[in-house]
């Protein structure tokens, strides 16, 4: 009889073995600059046209409650990168420094590519950094990526056709460039054109070895620059909303590109594709692309730069044809800071010793499995008043400011954050409370204030 069990045991591993998915996946994570769920035709968008993105969540699984880890750039890359909520994490806000160059992750930082790396992944990170520049403890350089490609610095960034960029830490030149990051930036180089193909060069390269790529993605982030209008140049729009919509559907091209090379190279069933915005819509909607595209999309409340969910739910996509279930549209929350974990699961890697992320791995969920059971979600951001939130099953609370009354909402029945019940609820409003203390660590750069210092009002530069 034991001798049948431990047969039974065999063959089960057997099967497992045969039917799980591949050792080492390569990981890609494609981070769009502001993109925001109503800009895709999967989310409802009707007037941009996102072919490749739509087939990207028909091949493999649509989240509408994917949570990016806050609503500006630097300390939302910061979660993705190294695990940790806003809470936890070193960077809380923007900070620009000198010239070029934000405020940098510190020494010591444990991020998801330095994991990937001892695990024997060759390593990448095109388009867009925002953490450090080269002479910093926060190069992507230092931080576990093997290759560098696009721009260092969030302002840089603006413009979509600079007088250079970096490959690696080496500046070079692309002549004829404005590099006018307001309005009207032209030149013969349009970035992207670069950073597009640097990525498929990246994946040639590397198509005989594990590999993560993490795509950052400028557009559609401002200035409103675009080579093409493509198909919206004779809409009856103004310039900045064909702008915007050519630069959506410029940016969904480049992903089809990048999916069309991983059929070609046999890479499909070994790659998972994971695709996200940074931050929630960074239109009000009442302004001019905001009131024709409705970006914030299905009633959300908010925008970047506040912690309601229309800030903070994002268009996320997982593609792995074999592995991740095609067609699935998943209600369950994540969040940036479960990445980590989860590419270090799926590469079979080990955490740092006495290091702990704030997230869970998506393993299990992203195979079709049901998302991890977690006590809260939580939240900050330092752009002006510190602004705090937290989710707890269905219930949300949000405080805009360190003296702001906290508001709640049940996101079940009122995913639009338009009725506080807070006086309804005193009980939960107190859990909140004391959450708002304790998910936190208090850091020296980061206190929690009703302004910004300095600043006459919500503060903060904008990116
Ligand atoms: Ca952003």
């Amino acid at each position: 009889m034991k001798s049948l069990l431990s047969l039974f045991a065999s063959l089960c591993v057997l099967c497992g073995q045969l039917s799980a998915a591949p050792a080492k996946p390569n990981l890609i994570f494609i981070l769009s600059d502001d993109l925001a769920q109503g800009d895709l035709g999967c989310y409802g968008q009707k007037l941009i046209q996102t072919p490749h993105l739509d087939r990207m969540a028909r091949e493999g699984t649509r989240y509408t409650q994917g949570y990016c880890g806050t609503s500006v750039c630097a300390p939302s890359r910061t979660s993705l990168i190294t695990g940790l909520h806003s809470g936890h994490s070193p960077i809380r806000a923007n900070r620009e420094l000198g010239t070029e160059g934000q405020k940098p992750l510190p020494a010591g930082t444990v991020t998801v590519a330095q994991i990937l790396k001892s695990a024997g992944y060759a390593t990448a990170c095109v388009g867009k950094w925002g953490m450090g520049m080269f002479d910093t403890t926060g190069s992507p350089l230092k931080l576990g990526f093997d290759h560098f490609f696009g721009y260092n610095c969030q302002r840089h960034a603006h413009s979509y056709f600079p007088k250079y960029l970096y490959r690696d830490d080496q500046r070079f030149e692309l002549p004829g460039n404005d590099g006018n990051t307001k309005v009207d930036g032209t030149g013969p180089i349009y970035a992207q054109d670069l950073i597009a193909d640097e990525t498929l060069k990246f994946v040639k390269t590397n198509k005989d070895r594990p590999f993560f790529l993490y795509y950052s993605i400028t557009l559609p982030h401002g200035a409103f620059h675009i080579n093409d209008q493509g198909l919206y140049k004779d809409k009856p729009w103004t310039a900045q909303q064909k702008n915007y919509a050519a630069m959506v559907t410029r940016l969904d091209a480049d992903v089809g590109r990048l999916l069309a090379l991983l059929k070609e190279l046999g890479l499909d069933e070994k790659t998972l594709v994971m695709t996200a915005g940074d931050n929630g819509s960074s239109f009000n909607p009442q302004s001019e692309i905001g009131k024709l595209f409705d970006q914030a999309g299905n009633g959300l409340r908010g925008f970047k730069r506040g912690l309601y969910e229309g800030a903070l739910r994002q268009a996320t996509i997982a593609r792995w044809p074999g592995t991740v279930p095609a067609g699935r549209v998943s209600h369950e929350p994540w969040a940036f800071w479960d990445f980590l974990p989860t590419a270090t699961e799926l590469a079979g890697a080990k955490l740092p010793a006495g290091f702990q992320p704030d997230g869970f791995s998506l393993a299990s969920f992203l195979k079709g499995g049901a998302a991890p059971q977690r006590d809260y979600f939580y939240w900050e951001l330092h752009e002006g008043p510190s602004l705090q939130a937290v989710r707890f099953g269905d219930w949300k609370a949000v405080k805009n400011g360190l003296s702001a009354k906290t508001e709640l909402y049940n996101l079940q029945t009122d995913a639009g954050e338009k009725t506080n019940l807070a006086a309804d609820k005193p009980e939960l409003v107190a859990k909140a409370e004391a959450l708002f203390q304790s998910a936190r660590t208090t850091h020296p750069d980061w206190p929690l204030r009703d302004r910004a210092p300095g600043k006459g009002g919500r503060g903060g530069k904008k990116q």
